[in-house]
């Protein structure tokens, strides 16, 4: 395998809304980020990936983009955006940016012409159909509820928006369109930009056959994943895409590229893949999907274990998946998986760990190494997500009572982990000196990066030890490259495995369960790397590990 600067990196994803603000307007900006460069160099980032920051009306808070090649005056210049990248460098750190090309804004001006001749030649820029006996060509469900369909002004033609309706997705059919956005891709490359994090890439190819299929739901709408995620063809629009930008630039790209199929996934991030890595989603559905998630059941991780495993046997060592717990669209992971009460340095390490020396890249979310958590609303007006909103809509319309839907949206929003870095115990946790966008969780006096800092046992230092073990001179070659072994596989709330490379080995245990465990253990330790608590009790042929215990150890098979 040919080596990559990027094959050990240590990612850091910013919400850039919600990371710095250094203008007082309550939102956070490019300074800000410059701001915090030496605090990212300090934890062992080489890499980071900033949601987007293009010229918005935000409809999506960024994922509508309405000028790629503008930075939007809330977050900055494009000077701050080369001075970012130019800082950045000189501390060994990488910028990605977020690529939106699924969609664009509904405020973009090519769809704005489209809308005025959709017959033209911006109307086949986006993919617009004539509607059936007065009502939209079909009744695919938009990802994010509704019609994916929005008529044009009182035509009989509809335009596809699979996300909201200010986002128009975009047509990769016409050359045209597709060459627009490689040249668009080149000229940030050519800025000195990492790479990019790629926005919602499996959905870029359509299936046109259309099929009007039964309702799944009472909004009288269907799931139309199988006309538009990972459709057959894709791979010829994923390939050219590569070829005319990433691969003349040798830049780092890390897809959105949920549910690629086993045998899909070599052609997606093998030593020739459209990317360099992907992010899988396998993982972070549990607290929506398993039937007893209000108490964060041991099954729970379980489930975790299997699925982070079985993903990884899949790659089987052919590539690099990019293995993270958290991101902007989810709530924060201990509140998923680690019931309530538990929740505390001890826990948020070990569940920090479960994943963190697989092989693949690793990506912490801003706040992770503070130990943030969501913050619960009182009513469905302190949210600021259309998707939270629709979802809501939904869930009235099901039948469920108000405080119901609450409930639910306090779990699922995609919104919770979007509430404003928490830096330090003054007034907005640090984070403004005006009224910040959204509200600050106002557990900050206690959970903030500057108090984790000064704390002995603390979040910020499990990260950072667990950065430098991973870059370590001794020990990055096995974790890059090394096979992993999973141990411990049928026990209860323990993710564990080894990494072995070149007749060396790792082990990590993760204990992440509130109770003791003992468990036989037949290795020869030859020396403890990391634990999250003071000692390890390792005796003859077994390991007493204490609730939410986790041991890194180099050993002898
Ligand atoms: O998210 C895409 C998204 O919603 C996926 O999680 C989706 O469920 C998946 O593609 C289905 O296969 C991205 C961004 O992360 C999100 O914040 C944006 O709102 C969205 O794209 C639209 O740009
Ligand atoms: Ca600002």
């Amino acid at each position: 395998m040919q080596k990559k600067w990027w094959h050990n990196a240590i990612g850091y994803q910013i919400y850039p809304k919600s990371f710095q603000d250094t203008n007082g307007d309550g939102i956070g900006d490019i300074p800000g980020i410059i701001e915090h460069l030496d605090d990212l160099e300090e934890l062992g980032i080489n890499m980071i990936w900033l949601c987007p920051v293009n010229k918005s009306p935000m409809a999506d808070h960024g994922y509508d983009i309405s000028d790629y090649d503008e930075i939007d005056p809330m977050f900055g210049t494009l000077d701050d955006m080369k001075r970012l990248i130019k800082e950045a460098d000189k501390r060994g750190i990488r910028v990605l940016m977020d690529l939106v090309v699924n969609h664009t804004s509904s405020e973009h001006e090519w769809f704005q012409k489209a809308l005025e001749d959709p017959d033209g030649r911006y109307g086949k820029y986006y993919i617009i159909r004539e509607g059936k006996d007065g009502k939209e060509p079909n009744n695919w469900r938009s990802i994010f509820g509704g019609s994916a369909w929005e008529r044009i002004g009182d035509t009989d033609k509809y335009y596809l928006h699979l996300f909201t309706k200010w986002q128009p997705d975009l047509n990769w059919e016409n050359k045209e369109v597709r060459e627009e956005i490689y040249a668009m891709i080149n000229r940030w490359l050519d800025m000195g930009l990492g790479g990019f994090r790629i926005d919602a890439i499996s959905h870029l190819k359509k299936d046109f056959t259309y099929e009007n299929l039964p309702a799944d739901g009472v909004d009288g709408y269907v799931n139309g994943f199988p006309y538009f995620r990972n459709v057959k063809g894709i791979e010829t629009f994923l390939n050219e895409l590569k070829k005319e930008t990433f691969l003349p630039h040798d830049a780092f790209t890390l897809a959105e590229a949920d549910d690629v199929a086993p045998e899909d996934l070599e052609d997606f991030i093998g030593e020739d893949g459209y990317f360099s890595s992907i992010f899988d989603f396998c993982h972070t559905r549990y607290h929506v999907n398993h039937p007893k998630w209000k108490d964060r059941p041991v099954e729970m991780i379980n489930d975790l274990r299997d699925a982070l495993f079985q993903k990884q046997e899949y790659v089987n060592g052919r590539g690099f998946l990019c293995n993270f717990l958290d991101n902007h669209d989810t709530s924060r992971s201990a509140e998923r998986f680690i019931p309530r009460e538990d929740i505390g340095y001890y826990s948020m390490s070990a569940l920090g760990s479960v994943n963190f020396f697989f092989p693949g890249i690793v990506f912490l979310y801003q706040g992770q190494a503070a130990g943030m958590l969501d913050y619960r609303k009182k009513s469905i007006d302190e949210f600021r997500d259309p998707t939270t909103f629709n979802m809501y809509r939904g869930y009235l319309q099901e039948g469920m009572t108000e405080e119901q839907a609450l409930e639910k949206l306090n779990v699922e929003s995609r919104e919770h982990a979007r509430t404003p870095m928490q830096w330090n115990a003054q007034e907005n946790a640090g984070f403004t000196d005006g009224t910040p966008w959204f509200a600050v969780n106002p557990n900050y006096k206690e959970i903030n990066l500057e108090a984790e800092k000064g704390k002995e046992e603390s979040l910020y230092h499990w990260y950072r030890k667990m950065i430098a073990l991973r870059k370590s001179d001794e020990y990055s070659e096995l974790f890059i490259y090394g096979s992993l072994i999973p141990v411990y596989e049928k026990t209860d709330g323990v993710i564990a495995y080894e990494r072995e490379y070149q007749g060396r080995c790792v082990l990590v245990i993760c204990n992440l369960k509130a109770a003791p465990q003992e468990l036989p253990f037949g290795w020869n330790v030859k020396k403890i790397l990391l634990s999250n608590h003071k000692d390890v009790n390792i005796e003859k042929e077994k390991i007493c590990l204490r609730g939410y215990e986790t041991v890194i150890a180099d050993i002898e098979k």
